[in-house]
């Protein structure tokens, strides 16, 4: 039987890795989008079929976190086998901007979702993106049971989320799990991340197009990893018996700076030449250190890293750096990031 997923935020980082991993895995796929006046879905075009394409296996529908009646629609007419609520204003800074905006999507768009499987009757199971901005100033290493304490509208809004994927389950008897993810980079990554902002930056003051990077807090302390590995945890969270929340992360915790002299060196920079601090990217709450203990995924579903912090920065600056030499030489619509980095 051909199994069928439903992705929110497929146009995102991780929404068009997992699509990739699921198509792989043979998936019928289901991703909703938002109507935009330009094209978002640049992180899909590697995988976009034609409608008319007899064997097809992906398909876009629009649809936004904020349309209730839409989110029961596509439920129902997908009928899907799993659902992954990826979409979210994912941006931590912005959210301190957009407060209420924040909550609506990211925190009522889940519960938006967890009522549409409700109302349409779908026996589906539910992933819901947790984040381990929860844990705020929890100390580290944080795990399942560490105290949630969240520090920015971002947090909070993920933490309500949190507990209605659980409330449903525990309710209305729902397959929903919660991953916890932390920060999880690759050359897909949004611009406006900490890691992206650097090696794009980086790519650019290499090929002497660019002379100053402006960063905010460079103390802050984060357990990143490769995006790729992490989608897989999420769908193995899916194939489960029994629904689970479970912590994703390396166990590795590096501070910003630390990303730098990795990234800088590898191109054989000194970033001090080039960074200076511009205080609009201090946040008016910070999280100061994260670091995640992945003890019951690796016990329970065999699941671990396989990228490590230097060569997921390393195959960061080569993707950029691959990328902006291509835009150089003219290929400025050249978007798959698979021709730029192969790990
Ligand atoms: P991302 O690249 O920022 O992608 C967010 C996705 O959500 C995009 O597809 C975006 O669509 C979509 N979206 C935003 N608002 C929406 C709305 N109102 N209705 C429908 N779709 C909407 O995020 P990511 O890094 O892939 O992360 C995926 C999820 O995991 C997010 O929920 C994030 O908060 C969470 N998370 C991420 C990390 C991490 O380190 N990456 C860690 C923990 C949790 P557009 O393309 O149209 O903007
Ligand atoms: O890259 P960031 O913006 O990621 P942040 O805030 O940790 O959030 C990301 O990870 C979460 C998981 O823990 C996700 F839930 C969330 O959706 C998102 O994907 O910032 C990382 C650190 C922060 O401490 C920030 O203050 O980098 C520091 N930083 C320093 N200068 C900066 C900058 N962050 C950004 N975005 N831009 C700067 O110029």
């Amino acid at each position: 039987m051909v199994k069928t997923a439903l992705i929110t935020g497929i146009t995102g980082q991780d929404g068009s890795y997992l699509t990739e991993f699921l198509l792989q895995k043979d998936y019928e796929v289901h991703g909703i989008i938002r109507r935009a006046s330009t094209f978002n879905t640049e992180r899909l075009d590697h995988l976009y079929m034609d409608p008319h394409e007899e064997k097809r296996k992906l398909f876009l529908h629009y649809g936004d976190l904020s349309d209730a009646g839409q989110l029961t629609n596509l439920v129902y007419n997908t009928q899907p086998d799993e659902i992954y609520n990826l979409a979210a204003q994912s941006h931590v800074r912005v959210s301190f901007d957009l407060p209420e905006y924040t909550g609506d999507i990211t925190a009522l768009g889940t519960t938006r979702f967890l009522e549409a499987i409700r109302k349409s009757g779908a026996d589906t199971k539910f992933y819901q993106a947790s984040s381990s901005e929860m844990f705020g100033d929890s100390p580290p290493p944080q795990n399942e049971n560490s105290s949630f304490r969240p520090r920015s509208p971002y947090a909070a809004a993920k933490l309500y989320s949190y507990w209605m994927t659980a409330n449903y389950r525990e309710a209305y008897n729902i397959f929903a799990c919660n991953g916890i993810l932390f920060n999880h980079e690759s050359p897909r990554r949004g611009e406006t991340f900490v890691t992206r902002k650097i090696t794009m930056a980086l790519a650019k003051i290499k090929l002497g197009l660019q002379d100053k990077l402006y960063l905010g807090n460079l103390e802050a302390k984060r357990d990143w990893g490769y995006a790729r590995d992490y989608v897989e945890a999420m769908w193995l969270m899916l194939q489960q018996d029994e629904p689970d929340d479970y912590v994703i992360a390396t166990g590795e915790t590096h501070s910003v700076k630390e990303f730098l002299d990795e990234a800088f060196d590898y191109a054989g920079l000194d970033w001090q030449e080039y960074v200076e601090i511009d205080s609009r990217y201090f946040r008016p709450t910070e999280v100061d250190v994260l670091i995640g203990d992945a003890g019951k995924v690796r016990k329970k579903l065999g699941w671990k890293p396989k990228v490590g912090f230097k060569e997921l920065v390393r195959l960061m600056v080569d993707a950029d750096l691959k990328k902006e030499e291509l835009r150089q030489h003219g290929y400025a619509n050249h978007k798959r990031d698979e021709d730029y980095v192969v790990p």
